[in-house]
């Protein structure tokens, strides 16, 4: 059964703030958290949450990072006046201190750590930690940024060694550079840091040169560090989507983290008077889950920066719901990455080359770096515009999720099972025991040759998933998993069902052989994608793409590569209302690679998906039905390993051909 969501939040942390007039420091305010927590309320997530008591943290604690210097002068702000707080926050770059900062930092880190402990226990599968103040510009022996104690590195260094973890990916998606966190382990191999932040070439705070993409890391952690720098505004969605499935998800794959720390500041986000970008609160849904795959699932987001009130809570609220495993809302907008973008993209890229193995065996991407460095000092236009409408933004963002929020189906699974074989199916999951009549069959068969549907279990079967698939377009149940007697005949009743009932995109991915490959040229309403060993890679057209993938023989798997570089970028592009996954004979890769794929297709069409696999594999269908009903982010899909040079060139040519219809393929600029 699944494991739950751990939420952390004590209001006690709400008692500090800014007590004199300091215009860098007046966002930091304690409604940050109190109308988050009240937005998680209002959604009813706090109920479905495990809540984890804070607890303050030790010295111990504190100083697995800081000096006991730095923590003798915080701990001396406690019974300051004042004049002599203002005296002190001056010692540091953008900080201020209260006479309850210390014990709030010490609940703040202290309920970080509670977090960690929960989901390393397996008490818990993942969870937020709602803490102010925030931590990843704090340093080893000062306060910046708002920031007091290192959160989340100090989380990454006890859980080190409580845990004795070998790899930690930490992921900050903050709109500044946790330049913090990046000194505290710029040496160490054992940390993997990936920063994105607003850059500007410089011109952004902290404005420090060690935020750019040339920056990998030091001595043995050379390659550990990550820095994406966005030197536009503006940036959003489609962009942020390109940087997770051409930068950091490969190298994070490459890396098989044990555990993934998130830096999650919500400044990044739309509204936000910082950030100046434009992601979408959804956005967050999408992050988080691309990061459910990694790890087993163990998953431990902390609040770092954001803002804007509203654009804020509303994003928290859509990162808690999917770690509960929620179905991932539709992205809205245009997904094509912006020039800009591409180029941070393509230079962080390049730059890490000669560290992974996954970037490395990509011979024909360019090895040049985009000419951006030192273009600097002057482009000013950005400072010139009018400043950030808060207003504006919290009536947009309000009517937005208004629209994006549908209703949670009453089943989120369906299963269709042989008769009288229900017991292998997840408890939660609904059997499905009503087949459609027999004139439906029969109009849903023809054109399609069937010379095996005299067959009484077949029949039976696409009866069944003809009445789940009307289901799923009535949003009465979310996805559904069908055994079949022969899958391809099922998949193939499928698409022309769901396009007959009026679904305008359909994504149909198939892995293995297929009986009778259809005619799918110039069929705007079909994206057709095919995985198959043997066969070339080919491009039918923009809508059917064969791909060609195998791999070596033995424990570990690249299938991630293509996931990443070639399945969801076109399906980010395509924008499917409902996905068809279907697994023939003689496949080419294994079951934990169709469940990654079922796992990761599912921050597309609001997670509308349609699985059909051989009703001789039920420990497939097992697999497929819980990563569907939500229940099984703890799986791990590793060990991986790196694609062979030949199935990399081989889908670098599918690239290369589809990169002008499908955008969300390209990840340089030039
Ligand atoms: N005009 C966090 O988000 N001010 N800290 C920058 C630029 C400091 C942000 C001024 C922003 C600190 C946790
Ligand atoms: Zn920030």
């Amino acid at each position: 059964m699944a494991l739950g969501t751990a939420l952390v939040y004590d209001e006690e942390m709400t008692t500090y703030k800014l007590l004199w007039d300091d215009p860098e420091c007046a966002i930091e305010v304690p409604e940050r958290l109190s109308k988050s927590y009240e937005r998680l309320q209002h959604y009813h997530l706090v109920e479905r949450c495990v809540r984890l008591p804070v607890r303050e943290a030790s010295e111990e604690e504190i100083t697995l990072v800081h000096s006991p210097d730095y923590l003798d002068v915080v701990k001396s702000t406690q019974t300051m006046n004042e004049e002599e707080l203002r005296t002190t926050s001056k010692k540091y770059v953008a900080a201020y201190f209260h006479q309850n900062s210390y014990r709030c930092a010490k609940l703040s880190l202290g309920g970080t750590l509670q977090l960690v402990d929960a989901v390393l226990s397996g008490e818990v599968q993942n969870g937020m930690a709602l803490v102010r103040p925030p931590g990843h510009h704090s340093q080893r022996d000062q306060s910046n940024g708002f920031c007091v104690f290192n959160n989340v590195a100090i989380a990454a260094k006890y859980a080190q060694k409580k845990y004795n973890l070998q790899r930690i990916l930490i992921v900050d998606w903050d709109v500044h550079h946790g330049q913090g966190i990046q000194y505290i382990f710029e040496d160490d191999p054992s940390v993997l840091y990936f920063s994105w932040h607003r850059y500007e070439h410089k011109i952004f705070w902290p404005n420090l040169t060690e935020s750019d993409y040339d920056c990998v890391g030091k001595g043995q952690g050379t390659g550990f560090n990550i820095n994406l720098p966005w030197n536009k505004i503006g940036i959003g969605n489609a962009d942020y989507i390109a940087a997770f499935l051409h930068v950091l998800l490969p190298l994070a794959f490459e890396f098989d983290p044990e555990l993934v720390l998130v830096s999650s500041g919500y400044d990044s986000g739309i509204g936000d008077p910082e950030g100046r970008m434009n992601a979408t609160p959804e956005c967050f849904s999408h992050l988080t889950h691309l990061l459910t795959n990694l790890a087993g699932g163990k998953l431990c987001v902390v609040l770092e920066g954001g803002y804007h009130l509203t654009s804020l809570s509303e994003s928290v609220c859509m990162t808690v719901r999917t770690l509960l495993g929620d179905a991932v809302p539709r992205l809205s907008g245009d997904m094509t990455p912006c020039h800009s973008a591409l180029e941070s993209i393509q230079n962080v890229r390049t730059a890490h080359t000669p560290y992974w193995q996954c970037l490395s065996v990509d011979e024909t991407k360019l090895v040049q770096q985009c000419s951006t460095k030192g273009s600097s000092t002057l482009e000013l236009p950005y400072e010139q515009q009018e400043s950030a409408d808060t207003a504006r933004f919290d009536r947009l963002i309000e009517s937005h999720m208004k629209n994006i929020l549908s209703p949670a189906p009453p089943f989120r699974t369906s299963a269709v099972t042989p008769d009288g074989n229900t017991f292998i199916i997840p408890a939660g999951v609904h059997v499905e025991d009503q087949a459609a009549p027999r004139e439906q069959i029969d109009a849903a068969c023809s054109g399609i040759s069937m010379s095996h549907l005299k067959e009484g279990h077949l029949v039976h079967s696409v009866g069944k998933m003809l009445t789940v698939i009307n289901k799923l377009v009535k949003k009465q149940t979310k996805n559904a998993v069908v055994l079949s007697p022969s899958t391809s005949l099922s998949a193939a009743v499928a698409l022309q069902t769901s396009l007959n009932l009026g679904i305008e995109r359909v994504l149909y991915v198939h892995v293995g052989d297929l009986d009778s490959e259809r005619d799918f040229e110039n069929d705007q309403k079909t994206l057709f994608v095919k995985i198959c060993g043997d066969q070339p890679s080919k491009v039918f057209s923009k809508y059917h793409v064969s791909l060609k993938w195998k791999d070596t023989p033995d424990e570990s798997s690249s299938f991630f590569y293509l996931v990443l570089q070639i399945l969801l970028p076109l399906a980010y592009s395509y924008q499917p209302d409902f996905i068809l996954l279907s697994a023939g004979s003689n496949r080419s890769v294994g079951n934990r690679d169709i469940l990654l794929l079922s796992n990761m297709l599912q921050v597309l069409a609001e997670g509308c998906i349609l699985a059909i696999i051989p009703d001789t594999e039920p420990e497939l269908a097992v697999g497929i039905s819980s990563s569907l009903a939500g229940c099984s982010t703890a799986m791990h899909y590793g060990p991986y390993k790196c694609p062979t040079k030949e199935c990399v060139n081989a889908l670098k040519e599918i690239q290369r051909a589809l990169q002008e219809d499908w955008r969300m393929l390209r990840n340089y600029a030039a």
